[in-house]
């Protein structure tokens, strides 16, 4: 049985999104790192070990420098064996993707695309994506290559980044940055079709936090944890 657990996004301002949280679905390979990654983004925290059967959800408020206000984002950080992960409604339920693997493992590698395709089936419009190559730190284990990754990514029509959750706070923020402009990006090119909107760069992007977090406005909830639903069941939901 779910439980749910009420949450208030801080009450010093009004968020740019009115109320509308960002919703970001982050998936891939179990102990490829998601759960470090929410929680380092949400805490600046690197904390080594989490229940790897638990789906969480959190909300989170933090600045965007650009934005006139703080952004709420939902996070769902997916839980689960190797197939058994993953729901059409935790797919329906984003306004954005973070696919993560690690570069130690080339099992998770190869499942990254499993899930885009999976991503791809399910909206019906084009939504952002990001892979992230993590655990970069673990040097002599790596078994994937940046350039595979990279071309992975570009093939997908993804958005890429290598990083190391356990290593670098600033990286972390910067991959749900990223998505975020991304999917801002991809609103304002599907809602006006006329107008050129141009993409920003990596280096525009990374000086849009000067301020993120702001501990007095930062707010962070585990809204629900739910058990893990069957891939049967989703495939052959997929299929009707
Ligand atoms: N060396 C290293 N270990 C990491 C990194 N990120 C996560 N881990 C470890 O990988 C394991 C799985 O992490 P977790 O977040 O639970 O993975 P999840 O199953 O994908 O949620 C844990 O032992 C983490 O401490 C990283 O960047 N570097
Ligand atoms: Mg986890």
């Amino acid at each position: 049985m779910p439980t749910m657990t009420t949450f208030q996004f801080g009450k010093h301002k009004k968020s740019t999104n009115h109320g509308k949280p960002v919703k970001i679905t982050v998936l891939g390979q179990s102990a490829v790192g998601k759960t470090a990654l929410c929680v380092r983004f949400m805490t600046r925290r690197f904390i080594g070990e989490y229940d790897p059967t638990l789906e969480t959800t959190h909300q989170f408020r933090t600045f965007v420098d650009g934005d006139p206000g703080p952004v709420d984002f939902e996070i769902l950080d997916t839980a689960g064996q190797a197939e058994n992960y993953l729901t059409q409604s935790q797919i329906k339920w984003a306004d954005a993707f973070i696919i993560v693997y690690s570069v130690t493992d080339r099992c998770s590698f190869d499942e990254v695309m499993r899930l885009k395709f999976i991503i791809n089936k399910t909206k019906d419009r084009e939504v952002a994506v990001l892979i992230v190559g993590n655990k970069i730190d673990l040097t002599f284990d790596r078994m994937v290559s940046k350039e595979e990754g990279e071309k992975l990514a570009k093939s997908l029509n993804c958005s890429f980044l290598e990083i190391s959750v356990r290593e670098s706070y600033d990286d972390v923020k910067y991959a749900f940055l990223k998505v975020y402009h991304d999917m801002k990006h991809l609103t304002k090119r599907t809602s006006s079709p006329k107008l050129f909107v141009r993409s920003k760069s990596s280096a525009q992007i990374r000086g849009l936090t000067p301020e993120v977090p702001r501990p007095r406005e930062r707010s962070m909830s585990v809204v629900h944890q739910v058990p893990l639903p069957q891939m049967d069941q989703f495939m052959s939901s997929l299929n009707e």
